[in-house]
């Protein structure tokens, strides 16, 4: 499993998943939400109505994750999770690492093998981009290894997750990643 860092617009990622920042509203927002559902067209706020509906009738919990199809952007499906947001007092590390940790999992369950985050938490929800950057490769790096303690590198990954792309809009938030991938 490769782990990487871009700079770059998500929702121009050919890879089997993109992972959104949304709320737990799941009917879309600014920043990268509102960003994907741009690209992505009316079908994927149809579909996020739909699982709050049928799922989630209260909002998609903090940490939580859940998919749904990519409709007309090149990925194959949106994996919507919900990071805390510090302005609200939300400031637990372990809820950050959930959004990480939930969406891969989420990934394996649709068969796919390349997934793309942004930095969750970094932009309205006012995280430190150090510190998400810290989480989420640390997260990545966790999955990597944890996820089948048979499991060498330089072998197939037993999830079948082969590529962790974090897309970072600004050059600073790309540093950081960079940064802790150098680690
Ligand atoms: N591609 C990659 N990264 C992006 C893009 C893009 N197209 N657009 C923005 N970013 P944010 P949050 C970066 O605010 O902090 C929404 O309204 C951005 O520079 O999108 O989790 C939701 O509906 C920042 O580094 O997400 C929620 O209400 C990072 O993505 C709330 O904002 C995350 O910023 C979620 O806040």
């Amino acid at each position: 499993m490769r782990i990487e860092a871009v700079q770059g617009d998500i929702t121009t990622q050919d890879v089997d998943v993109i992972v959104n920042a949304a709320n737990s509203s799941l009917l879309g927002g600014g920043g990268v939400d509102g960003a994907i559902h741009r690209a992505a067209g009316p079908g994927l706020l149809d579909a996020c109505r739909e699982l709050r509906r049928t799922t989630y009738p209260d909002g998609l919990p903090v940490g939580s994750s859940v998919a749904t199809p990519a409709f007309d952007l090149p990925a194959r499906w949106v994996v919507h999770t919900v990071g805390p947001n510090w302005h609200a007092g939300e400031r637990s590390g372990s809820m950050l690492l959930s959004c990480f940790v939930t969406a891969l999992e989420v990934a394996v369950e649709l068969g796919a093998t390349s997934v793309a985050f942004p930095a969750v938490s970094a932009g309205a929800y006012g995280w430190d981009v150090d510190e998400v950057a810290r989480i989420a490769v640390g997260a990545a790096r966790a999955w990597e290894t944890g996820a089948d303690s048979s499991w060498e590198p330089d072998h197939p990954h037993p999830t079948g997750i082969v590529l962790a792309r974090f897309v970072l809009f600004s050059p600073q938030a790309l540093a950081a990643f960079e940064h802790q991938l150098a680690r």
